[in-house]
């Protein structure tokens, strides 16, 4: 990844996509940990940086599960997607996920992308249409969908494998390869296929096209580039994208009318569908200026391991193979699990903590600091009750709270909560602001280079240099005989109290907004600190701060007993 040119004055547009949270109920820790939350950190360090970002996601609505779900809850589909994505759209608003616009795949802009990049895909040569025989089950009188089949894996055994892809080895499969299928809905095992007609995306055909990309990307995680690399090696079939259903996208071709789009054809379309809508809202916005905007625009992306086959491989087949000018990635964050004690999160089975009975319990900022700083970047993550708990009395009440408490309410009593002017900073805060030049600019190296993990680990080394600076030179002590000495120590620990704040923002955009609004700064995006030098003298002499309620109360040995019972089921 060549670095964005970050000089002063200088804007880079940056389009960020988060895999689209697909639409059947609230999401899980592990989808917010993989794929939402550290694309909305990243953006957030973007618009710091000065960049021109666009934030984009949405919920991924069609397909059987949509279905399934609607039908269970009893009503039309359109009506249970509609309800669900307000519930999902809320509950991300809460989580301080700064989108530029949260779309739907079953929108009209969608649709009508979905349907142009088939035609595109036609002419072109790359769509054929050919018999399949189809899972049918005589027992449910219903086609069964891909993922609704579920036998043995033909190439690693594994005992549950769905139709459409198995999870234990990746493998995008297609049902009639199952051993010994049988239906997931029911459990019914005399599955029969039918013949049916579909369309084929010819993807064995851009397989030169797709390896030379893939190849040429080698700043992309290993996870991302190996996974999509094997699945060109094992031999790149042809993709089935019409379905036999009625909720999705209609087919435009005769003798399809009562067919859709594979939802997963559909569904990154959804990305582009999201920048036409978003420019729809305004006069003025340009949605090609971002999808065609070529190497003037860099496109990162954020995904669970999962998705990365159809990230790498499905999408770029749709994109190249259509002949328009839109624009592949210019890098793709892919996610390892995270397991829930040792276990895995399970949306069907309620197995975790979900998103809205975590914000029933805890701030956003909490989930979204424990996540970040222990994100799945180079292998699964095991998320345990404990270790959270630890983890955030440490982070954030023992050193960030902390800092921001002792320092400002210090203010207040010595020094009339006004930023004294008294003395001249010395040795100790020239070593401390060359020390900060040298962190700052390894945080922005993290956040450039997308490791998320060290860009937290960045973060926290920024407030413990805070810490330490404070506890050496000990101004409540110093102010018994040098009151001019304690006033620039206080001068310099609330501005340092600011830095810890503006480079806590991408992770936790509450707390970081109420310090700086503590210390009289009105705040929408707090721009990010270029030098030590600067740091240290952002707050002016005079200026009225406050001291903020403690930002982070310890969390309690009764926390597991509360997300117990907040669990909504
Ligand atoms: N909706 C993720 C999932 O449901 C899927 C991502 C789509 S991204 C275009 O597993
Ligand atoms: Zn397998």
């Amino acid at each position: 990844m060549s670095a964005p040119d970050t000089t002063e004055g200088s804007m880079t547009k940056v389009l960020i996509t988060s895999a689209l949270p697909y639409i059947n109920g609230v999401k899980h820790l592990g989808n917010i940990a993989g794929s939402l939350l550290p694309a909305d950190i990243h953006a957030r360090f973007c618009r710091q940086v000065g960049h021109d970002v666009l934030f984009l996601c949405g919920t991924d609505e069609h397909g059987t599960p949509a279905e399934l779900a609607a039908h269970a809850a009893g009503g039309a589909v359109a009506d249970y997607c509609a309800r669900q994505h307000a519930i999902q759209a809320d509950i991300y608003r809460r989580f301080g996920f700064s989108f530029d616009h949260f779309s739907r795949t079953s929108g009209a802009a969608n649709h009508a992308l979905t349907q142009a990049l088939f035609r595109h895909l036609d002419a072109a040569g790359f769509i054929e249409e050919r018999t399949v025989r189809q899972a049918y089950s005589p027992a449910e009188g219903r086609f069964l969908p891909d993922r609704y089949v579920i036998g043995t894996c033909p190439h690693c055994g594994d005992a549950n494998a769905r139709g459409d892809q198995c999870e234990a080895c990746t493998r995008v499969l297609d049902p009639h390869e199952l051993i010994a299928p049988r239906s997931a809905i029911s459990g019914a095992g005399d599955i029969e296929f039918r013949e049916s007609r579909h369309l084929f995306l010819r993807q064995s055909a851009l397989v030169p096209r797709l390896r030379r990309w893939i190849e040429a990307q080698r700043d992309w995680p290993l996870l991302v580039r190996s996974i999509g690399l094997k699945w060109l090696d094992e031999g790149l079939q042809d993709r089935c994208i019409t379905r036999d259903l009625s909720w999705g996208v209609p087919v435009p071709r005769p003798g399809f009318e009562d067919k859709v789009f594979y939802v997963w054809f559909d569904a990154p379309i959804g990305y582009i569908a999201a920048a036409v809508e978003w420019a729809q809202a305004l006069p003025g916005r340009d949605w090609r200026a971002w999808w065609e905007g070529g190497a003037a625009v860099r496109y990162v992306q954020f995904l669970g391991k999962d998705n990365v086959p159809f990230h790498t491989i499905g999408f770029p087949a749709t994109i190249i193979g259509s002949g328009q000018a839109l624009k592949l990635p210019d890098y793709i964050k892919g996610f390892h699990w995270l397991a829930y004690e040792g276990g895995k999160f399970s949306t069907s089975q309620r197995r975790g903590i979900f998103a809205d009975t975590a914000l029933a319990v805890l701030p956003a900022d909490c989930w979204r600091w424990w996540l970040a700083a222990n994100a799945p970047e180079s292998a699964d993550v095991d998320f345990t009750v404990t270790r959270f708990r630890d983890g955030i009395n440490k982070d954030l009440a023992d050193t960030f709270g902390n800092l921001v408490n002792r320092c400002l309410t210090f203010t207040a009593a010595a020094f009339d909560a006004a930023v004294p002017a008294d003395g001249e900073p010395g040795p100790r805060e020239q070593q401390l602001a060359s020390d900060l030049d040298h962190h700052l600019g390894r945080l922005r190296g993290y956040h450039e280079a997308l490791t998320l993990r060290h860009a937290a680990e960045g973060v926290r080394t920024i407030w413990r240099l805070a810490n330490s600076y404070l506890a050496e030179t000990a101004p409540w002590t110093v102010i018994k005989t040098d009151r001019n000495r304690a006033a620039v120590i206080i001068r310099t620990g609330v501005n340092l109290v600011r830095t810890a704040a503006v480079v806590a923002w991408p992770f936790i955009p509450d707390a970081a907004s109420r310090v700086l609004r503590a210390l009289g700064e009105e705040v929408g995006i707090p721009p990010w600190v270029a030098s030590g030098v600067q740091a240290l003298g952002a707050v002016e002499a005079g200026r009225c701060i406050s001291v903020p309620p403690v930002l982070f109360p310890k969390i309690g040995d009764d926390i597991e007993r509360r997300l117990t019972g907040a669990a909504h089921h």
